[in-house]
């Protein structure tokens, strides 16, 4: 379910690597017939291997009883904006019991993370979230004691192993006492995760165990659950603004005419569409006229682009000063966060 005043599915193209007829996810067996729909959203399956580990049971013979649904969304920055970013969201029910199925489980993990790796491939700027009842607990809560024969099972490893980040990381480091989404006799534990990769991660707010359910577990036999369901929602939310930050310089002086101070500026993703971007100069110790020209400076930051560079004029002189000063500010159309706008010029002096 999503908001479509914010999130629009994009259109699924025949060549997409995830939702088009040859899927690229790199997997022992091939996938199922449904596998080269050319869908968005779409599901994802193909058979167990023959060698998987089946000492703890498993669930059918293909990988998912319950296949990933993949969704490539256009989200739009701010409310009514046109800029946009792309994010894709891997839903799944991984199959249940922590210390039964475990080597399915530990190819649905595999398969999973196969998704978002081709995903990644094909878009290197897409957000990537890949989530939901896992069944399993995260690292490092192994269900199995040391010196079982299961341990350590690290049935969401491939997941890790793909350079994606469990925000129950995050959310353990933030909150412990509420890090829990499930209660299991009492017990409280985490079947649910978000897993996002960097570029995603790097947009993270905060991240939630919104407590509906687990908090309210029946309480003694014949005691119904009094929550909606047995588990809580994980809620994490991102900025969707891209934002730009801009270094601080330094330039050496000279004796005669001018030389630019480049002040470089960063974006924290590609916009999608070109937005103008400007520099205003301002003094602190230099002094405007003599030792830097106080002229704003805008160029555009084209679609697809995540840095560029602007310039101050420092003027050439043989007086003996101290190292000067001057700051700038800088901003961006199309809603961009300015998460470090100030930056400041050392001019050095040589004489
Ligand atoms: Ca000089
Ligand atoms: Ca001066
Ligand atoms: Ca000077
Ligand atoms: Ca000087």
């Amino acid at each position: 379910m999503f908001r479509p005043d914010r999130v629009t599915l994009a259109p699924a193209t025949a060549d997409d690597p995830v939702l088009g007829s040859s899927p690229a996810v790199s997997y022992p067996t091939p996938g199922l017939a449904y596998n080269t729909d050319v869908s968005n959203p779409k599901a994802l399956n193909a058979p167990l291997p023959a060698d998987i580990d089946r000492s703890t049971g498993t669930d059918g013979d293909n990988v998912f009883t319950r296949a990933p649904q993949v969704a490539h969304f256009k989200v739009a920055a701010h409310p009514g904006g046109d800029e946009t970013y792309d994010l894709w969201a891997v839903s799944n029910h991984f199959s249940s019991g922590p210390d039964t199925r475990v080597g399915q489980r530990r190819e649905q993990a595999r398969y999973a993370a196969a998704i978002a790796s081709a995903i990644e491939a094909a878009h290197p700027d897409a957000r990537v979230v890949v989530g939901g009842d896992l069944n399993v607990f995260p690292r490092p809560d192994d269900p199995f004691a040391p010196g079982d024969p299961q341990f350590p099972s690290d049935q969401l490893g491939p997941l890790y192993g793909a350079g994606l980040s469990n925000l129950w990381d995050d959310l353990v480091a933030d909150v412990p006492a509420a890090a829990y989404s499930y209660t299991f006799e009492g017990q409280a534990q985490t079947l649910d995760n978000l897993f996002v990769n960097d570029n995603l991660h790097g947009d993270l707010v905060q991240v939630r165990a919104a407590h509906i359910n687990a908090g309210w577990p029946a309480d003694f036999p014949g005691d119904g659950p009094r929550g909606t369901s047995d588990h809580d929602p994980q809620v994490a939310r991102f900025s969707s603004r891209a934002s730009l930050s801009v270094a601080d310089t330094s330039v050496t002086e000279g004796d005669k005419g001018k030389r630019n101070a480049v002040f470089h500026v960063t974006f924290s993703r590609p916009l999608s569409q070109d937005v103008p971007v400007c520099l205003v100069p301002f003094p602190v110790t230099a002094l405007p006229g003599s030792d830097f020209d106080l002229v704003p400076a805008c160029t555009t930051l084209h679609a697809g682009q995540t840095s560029l560079d602007l310039a101050v004029a420092v003027r050439g002189d043989k007086v003996k000063e101290r190292n000067e000063t001057f700051g700038v500010l800088v901003v961006a159309g199309g809603g961009v966060r300015l998460a470090d706008p100030l930056a400041f010029g050392t001019i050095v002096d040589d004489d």
